[in-house]
């Protein structure tokens, strides 16, 4: 059984150019003129894409005494339908719980994907049996490990946690990822506002200022380069957090930022909405910032700065929100985005001229296949790659509107926005799951990727041998200069 697409254009990171596609037992067998298969979809009008990649989705987590809402069925669902064909969620060990633990719970629910997943690990506290079993998980093919520096009590780590864990990643040939929030700030400016009666929805975003974001991406990136160890940094909100990256890149160091599709497209004034529902379904930190930070993150996806658009995708219904009425230091941490992020995306990056197709292709896909290390088996329309694809359809439009989302949840934070451009078709290896806006996947299709270390270290320009290095010491006597 052979599928063709016919008649589209082949955009990939690189490339656009006129081609059919032959799939065949889940993975692309051929791209040429004139191919013929057992089926046929028409990709007439459409692009051929590399189905999207989410690097961060946070699917049935536990958070602030809840579950976030979308759990791998119905989020994997969402991602489908908007083009998106594979996610990699977070499995995170509650403080004092083993990695491998927390593997088997993210196993136990991940079987109901509808798409393909990985995970990355979560170094919520530090230990001997963190260090030991961080082994382990990089065998299992899980390579990165993400780190909280905010949620402080919680699941944050201090800097000594997370210069040891860093450098353990480095040793394992994995990448370390920051959650970039200075937890202290953040905890000492939540306590003065409630204790001056802020208690809404906006005092969540005082609470949370760029500076605090900036000053932890500086400090992660600092002491990354002392452990040795390549940083992706997630949800960089802001032009303080992006211009450490932005300086970090140009001093040769491997570092990486990710910039949300929710932060790239709406802004802080969202928080001063009188409507206490409307501000709160948008407490997600970091928080939306002003346009200029808009401005900056934009900027860095069109020069290379910044290199991944994801959603950070973190459910949660009205109801678990209005668990923060009187305190907003109690409503759920995050928002939904998997169905919205491609069309999103093309409507005010493409649409708008910021970004060419080809670059698209690799904000939504490509980059995040290779830093995280599953290219070309995902992000690539190359013969042998897995048939994750995505027939695009540039003048297909909607008004999204949370009543025929799939996402679990009963609003959307992108509610009437009108978007141009959206799947025609989307393929999870090699199989149609959604048609013209229609689903029609299947629970447990989705399947485990495992990836491989990326062995690289961090140390290209950086002082780190030399801080290391054995040096001599002058145990007695004069100085050897008059220094
Ligand atoms: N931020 C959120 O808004 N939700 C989940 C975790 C996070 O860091
Ligand atoms: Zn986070
Ligand atoms: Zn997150
Ligand atoms: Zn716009």
């Amino acid at each position: 059984m052979s599928t063709v697409i016919r008649g589209g254009t082949v955009v990939t990171a690189d490339l656009s150019y006129q081609a059919d596609v032959m799939i065949e037992g889940g993975r692309i067998a051929a791209i040429g003129q004139g191919l013929v298969g057992d089926e046929v979809l028409d990709a007439g009008g459409c692009l051929i894409m590399p189905g999207g990649i989410d690097p961060h989705t946070h699917l049935e987590m536990p958070f602030m005494g809840t579950y976030s809402a979308d759990d791998f069925e119905s989020g994997t669902r969402a991602a489908l339908a908007g083009g998106t064909t594979m996610v990699v969620d977070f499995a995170l060990p509650s403080p004092g719980q083993g990695l491998l633990d927390a593997l088997q719970m993210w196993d136990n629910k991940s079987g109901r994907a509808h798409c393909d997943y990985s995970y990355h690990m979560a170094v919520t506290w530090w230990g001997s049996q963190v260090f030991d079993e961080m082994e382990a998980v990089v065998d299992r093919g899980i390579t990165s490990f993400k780190h909280f520096m905010a949620y402080k009590g919680a699941l944050m780590v201090n800097d000594d946690e997370l210069f040891a864990s860093f450098r353990r990643v480095g040793d394992l040939g994995g990448i370390a990822m920051v959650h970039a929030e200075n937890g202290d700030v953040v905890a000492e400016l939540s306590a003065r506002l409630l204790a001056e009666g802020n208690t809404g929805p906006e005092a969540h975003a005082y609470s949370r200022p760029p500076a605090v974001e900036g000053e932890a991406t500086n400090r992660a990136i600092m002491v990354a380069d002392m452990a040795g160890v390549p940083l992706y940094v997630v949800h960089v909100s802001c032009e303080d957090s992006h211009e450490a990256i932005r300086r970090a890149r140009a001093a040769g160091k491997r570092v990486w930022g990710e910039p949300l599709i929710q932060h790239l497209t709406l802004d802080e004034g969202e928080y001063l909405n009188p409507d206490w529902d409307h501000a709160a379904r948008r407490v997600m930190s970091p928080p939306f910032r002003d346009k200029t930070h808009q401005a900056s993150l934009w900027a860095g996806l069109q020069s290379g700065s910044l290199s991944v658009v994801a959603t950070d995708h973190c459910a949660f219904t009205t109801a678990q929100k209005r668990t923060g009425l009187g305190d907003f230091t109690k409503i759920p941490n995050g928002t939904g985005g998997l169905e919205d992020r491609m069309p999103m995306l093309w409507t005010h990056g493409v649409g708008t001229g910021r970004l060419t197709p080809n670059e698209f292709v690799a904000a939504t896909s490509t980059n995040a296949a290779k830093i995280l290390g599953m290219y070309p088996k995902k992000g690539a329309v190359l013969v042998g790659s897995d048939a994750d694809l995505v027939v695009w359809d540039p003048e297909a439009e909607k008004t999204i509107t949370a009543g025929a989302q799939q996402s679990a949840i009963d609003y959307n934070v992108f509610e009437g926005q009108t978007v141009k451009g959206l799947p025609r078709f989307t393929l999870t290896r090699g199989v149609v799951a959604v048609t013209e806006g229609v689903v029609d996947s299947r629970e447990g299709h989705g399947e485990f990727v495992a990836r491989a270390p990326r062995g690289q270290v961090n140390r290209a320009l950086s002082a780190w041998k030399e801080l290391t290095a054995p040096r001599p010491v002058q145990r007695s006597g004069i100085p050897a200069s008059g220094v």
